[in-house]
């Protein structure tokens, strides 16, 4: 079973503005830890280049999607994302991926896991990552996957036939530490998740101006120390536990717009600072910022009633519908959220994973 000499059927697919190697949940081990271990093997992790597997050296390319038949009602495929770590043998299923969501719903008509519509198709999406379900629609006319389009997205050159993510209304408390505001580690952050748990940080309170190309802010060693500290801090205020180890929370440093948005935002994820934002991060922001009391007062500027949201990142924008709610309890909850993505299938094969190398046992998170 550890050497795969006859390889394992796998699609490269780009899913917004990340890629992934999805799979058949099924052609996959079923026990975690051999799971993990074989997809090290072929994403060619640990290593900085991953230069001996499919990964692309960065976080946003080092991502795998499973998927398989649901066996709930409500949803028609299940889909396991798992972040697979670059330089450490880390493999994690501790958060959740929109982008890859994106390319979840042609992937399961590709392998027959659902019948394609005409002109369009509707794939039901439960996430197994929380739990959470979620609606693609993309154009199948004539029952084939549409591979052109008008679509284009922040990031990625061209344009694409779309796919409409819906979210419906969160089950999860949009405020996890039940407050618009909180000081942690000296600085007043918003926690939110409205699909993503992320904390929401004025960039001012960092030294920085939140304009800043995602390497320079890489490169500073004093934001990197007060990013980590607000992040363990916050992680545990969120119920989220140690987070040392974990790519959960996120931290999105906010700074009012520059080209007609909302808000614009340097996310890190939680290193690497993202070359424009996660999906499901940007729904987090723009229902963190409707919310009353939180730190994106002052620095957003919103529209005057619900709807869309534009979230400037450094590669353009992520146009993110949502509004927010508030109950008889006083607590605020987000509405259904929808944001525009594609998605292309790049290869169909398969592939053979770098041999097992038992000197290592793989850390999960
Ligand atoms: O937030 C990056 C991405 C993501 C996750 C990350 C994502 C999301 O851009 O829904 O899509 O935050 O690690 O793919």
């Amino acid at each position: 079973m550890t050497g795969w000499p006859e390889g394992i059927r796998c699609t490269l697919m780009r899913g917004g503005t990340s890629k992934g190697a999805y799979f058949l949940a099924e052609d996959l081990p079923a026990d975690p830890a051999d799971r993990d271990d074989l997809l090290l093997r072929v994403m060619g992790s640990p290593d900085p280049r991953q230069i001996d597997g499919l990964g692309g050296a960065h976080p946003l390319t080092s991502k795998v999607a499973l998927v398989s038949v649901s066996a709930d009602p409500r949803a028609d495929v299940d889909y396991l994302f798992l972040q697979v770590g670059v330089e450490e043998p880390v493999v994690s299923d501790r958060q959740n991926c929109g982008n890859l969501l994106a390319g979840v719903g042609p992937f399961a008509v590709e392998r027959a896991l659902v019948t394609a519509g005409e002109p369009q198709t509707s794939v039901r999406v439960r996430m197994l990552n929380t739990g959470d379900l979620a609606v693609a629609t993309f154009p199948t006319p004539g029952g084939r996957i549409a591979v052109t389009g008008e679509a284009g997205i922040s990031g990625v050159p061209g344009t694409a036939a779309p796919v409409l993510i819906e979210f419906p209304r969160g089950g999860g408390p949009l405020l996890p530490t039940g407050n618009p505001r909180d000081v942690v580690a000296g600085t007043e952050v918003t926690c939110v998740d409205n699909g993503m748990p992320t904390v929401l940080i004025p960039a001012t309170a960092l030294d920085v101006t939140g304009h800043e190309a995602p390497k320079d802010l890489e490169e500073a060693q004093a934001l990197a120390g007060r990013l980590r500290e607000i992040r363990l801090a916050a992680g545990r205020l969120m119920g989220l536990g140690d987070v040392e180890h974990t790519t959960v929370p996120k931290l999105s440093l906010l700074a009012p717009p520059r080209d007609g948005g909302a808000v614009a935002t340097r996310t890190f994820i939680p290193v690497r600072c993202h070359t424009s934002i996660g999906v499901l991060g940007a729904a987090s922001v723009a229902a963190g910022l409707r919310v009353r009391g939180g730190v994106g007062e002052g620095i957003a500027q919103l529209p005057p009633t619900g709807g869309r949201l534009r979230i400037e990142h450094p590669t353009g924008f992520l146009d993110v519908e949502t509004d927010v709610a508030y109950g008889a309890d006083g607590r605020p909850s987000a509405s259904r959220t929808a944001v525009v993505r594609t998605a292309r299938k790049i290869f169909d094969g398969t592939v053979f994973p770098r041999p097992a190398d038992r000197s290592f046992r793989p850390f999960r998170s």
